[in-house]
């Protein structure tokens, strides 16, 4: 799901800082009874559903899974033979109670809860489009040597991303990944810096890079292109400037391109392992998976979620990609004891559950490695809708806030950026926080062309700004009611991890 809305987006716990090699040991592999001999793969007698069946990674395993899933009436979608991962369908009610005993299977279960093709419960953002006789006005209030709308971009001004631009916009080297709704290419803002042959459909499991598959379904799967301009919108003296206007943004597509807009495991291991494999350097992740919220361990569908996506995000990080995520809009604290979920699953019917963010993650912003981004308003506080969490939040960037006004032409606290058909508008949340953090990940790419995805990170980390925990109790609605406790001291805490991130410094 798009992290547009409230609820939404978790981040890391577990361990304070995972290292790529301790991560690794991330999921305790679980014994697996040998299959029993003399099954036969039975009628299709439940709903269609789609796994994810994880394996260990030596030929021979992989053969025999395949053949077990044919033979527990299975079918495969997709194979990602390095990680061990594969992508199923079955209609057996059964089939990933079976798969689980299968010999070699680390992991299985069903990535949603709703049969294939089945519409879900909707829910679409509000973005606020400006219409034509808007975009004239703001564009009067331009300066010389301005993009046109870009008085109304503070947030390129508070990570110093204007002055940047002027010394590196970014190397033409660097691609940055768009896991989400598509993008529209054909926006004159964003086709100068598209890279279509970084760019793929993996709605269905299976990449399809067939030309143009990577675009959004309709007007409604707008979240990915405002993303992309965040990013990379051309410094072309029309509409608006992204973050590392030099760089380049592909798109993978991951969002059912229906109503429901859901993000589902399979698609975002297609995703991640496309990235690797096509030379992205940095990825970015306003979202979360669907169908949970949160996934808890101790269940066997969340638990195989987890192992898969975790397995696809790990080979990138290995292939020297940076993957960038949201931390969720439901001003939950991430390192609290418990949190309720009361959202999931949401292809079906949701029921409410107390989870521990130790144990059931948000993904992929809490797997190791993740960079998890929480959101900040003009004034440079916490924004409202922001989760949080000590130990979990690694750096922070201007998400907007409806609640902390501008000084701008349009007075919108929110971020604008490109919509699809040639248009602009305002959002707001972690969403857009997450895709300022990447273009400066793009940027500092863009100066150390070696550094692995763990050197990007301690330097986004160490060349940010801190404000430090609010001195006063934290009231981000200004209802007169707390709404969140800020853990930590002015180097790290849990409401800006080490603090906003700077374009600037960056480059410099
Ligand atoms: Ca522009
Ligand atoms: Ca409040």
């Amino acid at each position: 799901m798009a992290h547009l809305r409230s609820r939404r987006r978790l981040a890391l716990a577990v361990p304070v800082v995972l290292s790529l090699t301790a991560s690794l040991g991330f999921l305790p592999s679980v014994a697996s009874a040998a299959p029993a001999a003399g099954t036969v793969a039975r009628a299709a007698d439940g709903p269609n559903l789609a796994y994810v069946v994880n394996t260990r990674t030596d030929h021979r395993t992989i053969e025999s899974v395949r053949r077990e899933i044919v033979r527990n009436g299975g079918t495969v979608v997709a194979g990602y033979d390095r990680i061990g991962v594969i992508v199923a369908h079955s209609a057996n009610p059964d089939f990933g109670a079976r798969m689980r005993a299968v010999r070699g299977v680390d992991s299985a279960g069903a990535t949603r809860t709703a049969p294939l093709s089945a519409a879900g419960t909707t829910e679409e953002g509000a973005a606020q489009v400006l219409s034509r006789a808007e975009l004239t006005r703001l564009a009067a209030s331009a300066a010389a040597g301005e993009e046109p709308l870009e008085a109304d971009q503070w947030d390129l001004r508070a990570i110093g991303a204007d002055r940047a631009a002027r010394i590196n916009p970014g190397s033409r080297n660097v691609t940055v990944g768009v896991i989400d709704t598509g993008v529209d290419d054909t926006h004159p803002d964003i086709a100068p810096n598209f890279s279509a042959s970084q760019s793929a459909n993996c709605v269905s499991g299976k990449a399809d890079t067939t030309y143009g598959a990577w675009r959004p379904a309709d007007a409604d799967h707008y979240h990915g292109t405002h993303v992309a301009g965040e990013i990379a919108a051309a410094r072309n003296g029309i509409g608006v400037a992204g973050v590392a206007p030099g760089v380049k943004v592909a798109s993978i597509t991951v969002a059912q391109p229906d109503s429901t807009s859901l993000f589902y495991p399979e698609s975002v291991v297609c995703a991640f392992v496309f990235a690797a494999d096509h030379g992205i350097e940095i990825t970015n992740n306003s979202y979360y998976v669907d169908p949970w919220l949160y996934n808890c361990m101790d269940d066997p569908d969340q638990r195989a979620i987890v192992d898969a996506v975790n397995r696809a995000q790990l080979y990138a990080q290995r292939k020297g990609t940076l993957n960038v995520a949201s931390a969720g809009n439901s001003n939950d604290d991430l390192d609290a004891d418990a949190i309720v979920d009361d959202s999931s699953p949401d292809d079906s019917t949701a029921h409410t559950r107390t989870v521990d963010p130790h144990e059931c993650f948000d993904v992929p912003t809490q797997l190791p490695g993740v960079v998890t981004v929480s959101a900040v308003g003009v004034k440079g506080a916490k924004s409202y809708y922001s989760s949080y969490g000590r130990g979990v939040v690694d750096v922070a960037g201007p998400g907007g806030d409806k609640y902390q006004i501008p000084d701008t032409p349009s007075k919108n606290g929110r971020i604008l950026s490109t919509l699809p058909n040639n248009q602009y508008g305002f959002l707001q949340g972690t969403s857009m926080a997450s895709p300022h953090v990447a273009a400066v990940a793009a940027l500092l790419k863009s100066a150390h062309p070696h550094a692995t995805p763990a050197e990007l990170q301690a330097l986004l980390k160490a060349q940010a700004d801190n404000p430090g925990c609010p001195t006063e109790p934290y009231d981000g609605d200004g209802d007169g009611v707390v709404d969140a406790t800020c853990a930590g001291g002015k180097r790290v805490n849990g409401f800006y991890g080490f603090g906003v991130v700077n374009a600037l410094r960056a480059v410099k």
